[in-house]
């Protein structure tokens, strides 16, 4: 079995470990200390890596192959005991490498292929192989974003980056600044940050005491991380108006301008709205033009949270759902979500020069010393509200260099492609209801499946009860057989339904036909139990 350790492993069918061959203590296995900067050690060093990028690129052919299992789900008791000598204890002893390796293996058994052409559980999925190749390189630099003194290649890539997509998003060259960080959340949470300091410089000093109440918007639909954000700023999550939406999943703008009239009414102080391009669920982009006009018209900061539907910016057919987000103050755009960048890769846009520096600097004199020999302008860290930072742009930097910005255009294209094909079938299928009944706008498409006791029943409370039951069962059958995987979600008035967002390439018409089929399995058998228990 595979976590048995034996020397004389073959786990590598295209290249021998001619490395570990020659090590020439054949009564004593190679522990971590043979390794470099072990004198001697790169023999070992390169065997060791041999074997692991045997194992990594072992993984990646699996990754894509349709045959593979998605995942090989156990439970959180099983996998804590050990399963097959896979053991997640810490030894006061030192493992050997070749233990280790198959610790490596295990690791990766186990675990879920986020890359597999039918994984359609997240909205960041897909394995780029130029992007995993950029973060290698990335851990192998092991460096810090917050100098130029420890990041001069990196820190230029950010501001190449940065400007790049600020372009795309229609700044002018006068405008921009930006940072990566660590997540959509977190830049929504920049986002509200800036927006407060903007208006109210002095909470930088003087904190929320000093500050009216304040009133942030956002729409029903939109993600959690702006109520999150209130919360964490200690402005307060109850001071989040959510703005109803339509039928659709967008924010209605005239409920926005009524819901400022009554903030502003009650003595409260509006200053900021998150509109939303691509949320979550429904894939719904927000109004961006109508809401841009209140938010000028209030004088209020405009968000734009792209960090789904930032990707489409990259298409000429599909930019056109993000007009207006040149209005914004400030937009959240994942690369790691329809880009298909590896994780993590979200970056915070801002229009305003200055603005993050102004508010987030404190002049760290170990770190940042004015005195420096270079322009120190580059030392970017006291921008953010992190001190040190993970190096999350030389993934995209090499991704666009291999396939410039059409490559990811066509990339787009085709998500949004597959998204339409699922779309298409599901209208033809007695077995499933959409959500909403108007084309995807973007790779979302929300569904029921509808098991055959409820195809004629009439709408009505028994009814939704039955059909909230359907999606997560069906979900912990496929969890368990492993072949694919989907997310779901109640939202609103409606009850348990399957969200099938499509990021990944490598996804085709005919793992979407796959989908369809495996619900349609699972749900037929399930049901009738279901059924039969009632
Ligand atoms: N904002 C994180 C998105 C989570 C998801 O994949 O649905």
């Amino acid at each position: 079995p595979s976590h048995q350790a034996a020397w004389r492993w073959s786990c590598s069918p295209f290249q021998p470990c001619v490395a570990l061959w020659s090590w020439p203590c054949p009564d004593r296995v190679p522990l971590c200390l043979d390794l470099l900067p072990a004198l001697s050690g790169e023999d070992t060093t390169k065997g060791f890596f041999q074997e692991l990028v045997n194992i990594l690129f072992s993984y990646v052919c699996k990754s894509f192959r349709r045959s593979s299992k998605v995942l090989d789900f156990h439970h959180p008791h099983q996998l804590r005991v050990g399963l097959e000598g896979f053991s997640l204890e810490l030894p006061d002893q030192p493992e050997n490498l070749e233990q280790l390796l198959v610790d490596c293996k295990d690791t990766l058994k186990y675990g879920v292929k986020t890359g597999h052409p039918r994984f359609f559980n997240q909205l960041s999925s897909g394995l780029d192989v130029i992007g995993l190749a950029g973060e290698w390189l990335t851990s192998t630099a092991n460096t810090n974003m917050f100098t130029y003194e420890v990041s001069p290649v990196f820190i230029l890539m950010e501001e190449v980056l940065l400007r790049k997509m600020q372009e795309i998003v229609g700044w002018s060259e006068v405008e921009g600044d930006g940072v990566f960080c660590p997540g959509g959340t977190m830049s929504n949470l920049y986002s509200v940050l800036l927006a407060r300091y903007h208006f109210f410089p002095e909470v930088k000093t003087k904190g929320m005491t000093a500050l009216p109440r304040l009133i942030l918007f956002t729409s029903a639909h939109s993600h959690y991380s702006v109520k999150k954000s209130a919360a964490v700023l200690g402005i307060g999550s109850e001071n989040v108006v959510v703005v109803k939406c339509n039928d659709r999943g967008k924010m209605i703008p005239a409920e926005l301008e009524s819901s400022i009239v009554t903030a502003k009414d009650q003595g409260c102080v509006p200053f900021y709205v998150n509109a939303t391009a691509g949320t979550t669920v429904y894939g719904a982009f927000d109004p961006l033009n109508a809401i841009a006009d209140i938010c000028e018209s209030h004088g209020l900061w405009l968000h734009v949270d792209a960090a789904w539907g930032g990707g489409l910016l990259m298409s000429k057919l599909h930019r056109v759902k993000l007009q207006g987000i040149e209005r914004a103050w400030s937009v959240t755009w994942n690369p790691h979500k329809m880009m298909g960048a590896p994780l993590q890769c979200s970056a915070i846009l801002v229009k305003k020069r200055g603005l993050l520096q102004d508010c987030n600097q404190l002049c760290a004199e170990y770190l940042f010393q004015t005195d420096k020999h270079y322009d120190t302008s580059y030392d970017t860290g006291d921008k953010t509200i992190q001190c040190g930072r993970h190096v999350d742009v030389f993934k995209l930097w090499l991704m666009w260099k291999a396939k410039g910005s059409e490559g990811f255009e066509s990339q787009v294209n085709k998500c949004l492609e597959n998204a339409e094909h699922l779309f298409d079938k599901l209208k033809e299928r007695p077995d499933f209801e959409l959500v909403f009944k108007s084309k995807p706008e973007h790779s979302n498409v929300c569904f029921w499946y509808i098991p055959p006791s409820l195809r004629n029943m009439p709408p009505g409370p028994e009814r939704n009860r039955r059909l909230h039951e359907v999606a997560p069962k069906i979900k912990a059958k496929m969890m368990e057989q492993g072949m694919a995987m989907i997310g779901y979600q109640p939202l609103g008035d409606k009850v348990n339904f399957f969200r099938c967002v499509f990021s990944n390439p490598a996804t085709q018409t005919e793992d979407v036909d796959y989908l369809l089929e495996e619900i349609a399995r699972l749900g037929h058998d399930i049901c009738i139990r279901i059924e039969t228990d009632l």
